[in-house]
């Protein structure tokens, strides 16, 4: 009898899970098929409480002003400047493990709350590393998680992507799926895949978050410095901070008058 070792299908990992998933199982999808959906990462009543937390902000939030941003779709930028709803998220263990594993060392680059407003046409498909032109094929810079605040759906502008699309290809032939998923879920994606907010058709926004994580060697894409204002950095964690630009990459990319950027934080 032959040990059937050439012959065996290698099992592919999976593309939904459930929130006990384990870092591993996030990577091995990320890098199979370019995204991962972990359902119902947060409960309800957490989904409600960063609702309620972005209420006020987005009562003040303009629309967007080109087809990328969308005309009737409102982002939150400075958002670590606008709400707590998000500190705890940015750093937890199964996110940072996950961008750990495939950036090593990195920093949040575009933190951003996307609420896409009713009859707002699907977002031009693209990649998040494009803005950086850097030549295909290269090392995975940018790994993204949207935060579903209601349940995604096709019809009310769940996000488009186009499975196995990463790792430096041109532009796909084949349409993209909307990636469905309910409240509370976290898509995991790669900066290389392509994607883009979908159309929504229906009449009640739909409302998602952003954290996307880049390589520390390149400049993040909001300059949080700036955007958040000291005080309220210097109250953040130590983690979040970093990842807010008061960090070093190895061996200091970042340093301050030759000093770590958190001792100028902490005065
Ligand atoms: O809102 C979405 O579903 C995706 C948005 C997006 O890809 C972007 O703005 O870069």
């Amino acid at each position: 009898m032959g040990d059937g070792g050439s012959s065996q299908a290698v099992p592919s990992a999976p593309t939904r899970v459930g929130p006990d998933v384990d870092v591993a199982t996030v990577v091995a999808g990320l890098r199979e098929h370019g995204y991962v959906v972990v359902e119902r990462f947060l409960d309800d009543e957490r989904v409600a409480a960063i609702r309620d937390a972005l209420a006020p902000v987005l009562a003040t939030t303009p629309e967007g002003r080109n087809d990328f941003e969308g005309f009737a779709t409102k982002r939150i930028y400075a958002l670590f400047a606008k709400t707590r709803a998000f500190d705890d998220l940015a750093i937890h263990p199964l996110v940072l493990g996950v961008v750990d594993a495939i950036l090593e060392h990195h920093q949040l680059s575009a933190p951003t709350g996307i609420e896409i407003g009713p009859g707002s046409p699907a977002q031009p498909l693209h990649r998040d590393d494009q803005i950086y032109p850097l030549p295909d094929p290269h090392r995975e810079f940018v790994v993204n998680t949207m935060w579903a605040l209601e349940d995604f759906t096709a019809e009310n502008g769940a996000t488009l992507l186009v499975p196995g699309s990463h790792g430096g290809q041109p532009r796909p032939d084949e349409p993209p799926i909307p990636a469905e998923m309910p409240a509370g879920s976290v898509m995991f994606y790669l900066g290389s895949l392509w994607h883009g907010g979908g159309a929504n058709t229906t009449g009640a926004p739909r409302l998602g978050v952003i954290l996307e994580y880049a390589w520390a060697y390149l400049r993040a894409q909001e300059n949080h410095l700036l955007a958040v204002p000291r005080e309220v950095a210097a109250a953040l964690p130590p983690r979040l901070q970093e990842l807010l630009g008061y960090g070093i990459c190895p061996p200091f990319v970042g340093y301050v008058d030759g000093r770590h950027p958190r001792r100028v934080l902490q005065g």
